[in-house]
C-alpha cells in the first residue's frame, strides 16, 4: 500500500514537473506507434514486408504497427496519409516512397514534430528521412537483371523494361544501373528498345506489356524490376502465345511466379526476402525512437535478428544480396513469400 502511494506521488510529481509528453505517451501504458506507409495497398510484396514488421513488433514488445498506404502508388496519396499520421502523433514512419523529392516537405514536417522517419525499399531523398534501408546493393540488383535476360536470350536481341511508377526511387535507380551495364562490351548485342511504366497496377502493367509485344515484334525479353510488373508481363506473354519466343525476367515473388516458371514464360528471376526487409526497417525505426540509433555517416543501426547495418555518407544502408529462383527452387520458396 505504502509503495503504491509513493509510486503514485512520484508519477504525479513527474507529470507536474512536465516530464515530457513523449515520455508519457511512449511509456509503459502506451505502445510505440510505428506506421508502415507502403507504395500502395494490395501489393503482395508489401504484405510480406508487413508480416516482417509485425514480427519485429512482437519481438521487441510494446510496439504497435499501423500498416497503411494509398490505393494507387502516388506521392500525393502518401502525403495525405503522412499528414494524418502526424496528427495521430505516431512515433515513427517507415515508408517506401513513390517519389524521392515530392515527399521531403511532409516528412521534414514529421521529423520536426519528433517523428522518426525511415525510408525502406524505395527511398525518400536524404534531407527527408533519418535513414534509407535498401534491400541490397543497387549495382548488384541492376546488373543481375541484365545478366538473367542475357542468359535467357543467348546474349543477343531486343529487350524492353516494364517498370513500376515513373517516379519510383528504387526502380529508377536500378534502371540507371541496367542502362550502364548494357554499355559493357559483353552486352553489345543487347538492345534496349523501350522502357514503359505499369504503375505497380496489374491491369495497367498488363496493357503496357501487351503494347510492348505488339509494337516490337522482334522483342526477345522483358525485364520487369517490379513484383507486380513481372506477373503481368508473364501473363501477357502467355496470352499472346509467345512463350519460348519472349522471355520475362526481373524481380518477383516466388509465390506469385511459380505458375509462370512452370509455363516457361520465365526461367529465372530474383528477389530478396521482403519479410526480412520489413522486419529490419521496423526494428531500425524503433532503435531511432528509443534514441539508440543516430543518423550519421558510419553509424551502426541494429536490425535485430539480422545483425546490424552501417549508414553510408548518404544515410543509406543495405541488407544482403538478392536470391535467384528457377524451376528447381521456386516451389519451396513460394510457401514463404
Ligand atoms: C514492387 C514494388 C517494390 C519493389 C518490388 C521489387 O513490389 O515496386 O517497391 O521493391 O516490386
Amino acid at each position: 500500500m505504502k509503495i503504491k502511494n509513493i509510486l503514485l506521488a512520484a508519477a504525479a510529481v513527474g507529470i507536474l514537473a512536465g516530464c515530457g509528453e513523449k515520455k508519457t505517451e511512449a511509456g509503459a501504458n502506451h505502445p510505440v506507434k510505428i506506421a508502415m506507409v507502403v507504395k500502395s495497398l494490395g501489393n503482395g510484396f508489401f504484405d510480406a514486408a508487413h508480416t516482417g514488421a509485425r514480427e519485429a513488433a512482437s519481438q521487441i514488445g510494446g510496439v504497435e504497427v499501423i500498416y497503411t498506404g494509398p490505393t494507387t502508388p502516388s506521392a500525393e496519396g502518401q502525403i495525405e496519409i503522412i499528414n494524418s499520421l502526424i496528427s495521430q502523433k505516431v512515433d515513427a514512419i517507415v515508408i517506401s516512397a513513390n517519389d524521392p523529392n515530392a515527399l521531403v516537405p511532409i516528412t521534414k514536417k514529421a521529423m520536426q514534430r519528433g517523428i522518426k522517419v525511415i525510408s525502406f525499399d524505395s527511398g525518400v531523398a536524404a534531407g527527408g528521412r533519418q535513414m534509407q534501408l535498401n534491400p541490397s546493393n543497387a549495382e548488384l540488383i541492376g546488373e543481375k537483371q541484365i545478366q538473367m535476360a542475357a542468359k535467357e536470350i543467348g546474349g543477343k536481341g531486343e529487350l524492353a523494361i516494364l517498370s513500376a511508377s515513373a517516379q519510383a526511387t528504387n526502380q529508377n535507380t536500378w534502371i540507371g544501373v541496367m542502362k550502364k551495364t548494357l554499355e559493357k562490351p559483353e552486352y553489345k548485342d543487347l538492345k534496349l528498345v523501350a522502357t514503359v511504366y505499369g504503375d505497380d497496377q496489374s491491369d495497367k502493367s498488363y496493357r503496357e506489356a501487351i503494347g510492348l509485344l505488339r509494337s516490337h515484334p522482334n522483342l526477345k525479353a522483358i525485364i520487369a524490376p517490379t513484383t507486380v510488373g513481372i506477373v503481368a508481363a508473364s501473363k501477357a506473354v502467355a496470352d499472346e502465345g509467345l512463350v519460348g519466343k519472349v522471355f520475362v525476367t526481373g524481380l518477383g515473388l516466388p509465390s506469385e511466379m511459380a505458375g509462370h516458371v512452370k509455363s516457361g514464360a520465365v526461367r529465372e528471376f530474383a528477389i530478396w526476402n521482403p519479410i526480412d526487409l520489413g522486419y529490419a526497417a521496423t526494428y531500425a525505426a524503433n532503435e531511432f525512437v528509443k534514441g539508440k540509433a543516430k543518423s550519421e555517416t558510419g553509424a551502426s543501426v541494429s536490425v535485430g535478428r539480422l545483425g546490424s547495418v552501417t549508414l553510408d555518407a548518404n544515410g543509406e544502408a543495405a541488407l544482403g544480396p538478392p536470391f535467384t529462383y528457377n524451376a528447381e527452387n521456386v516451389e519451396k520458396f513460394a510457401k514463404l513469400f
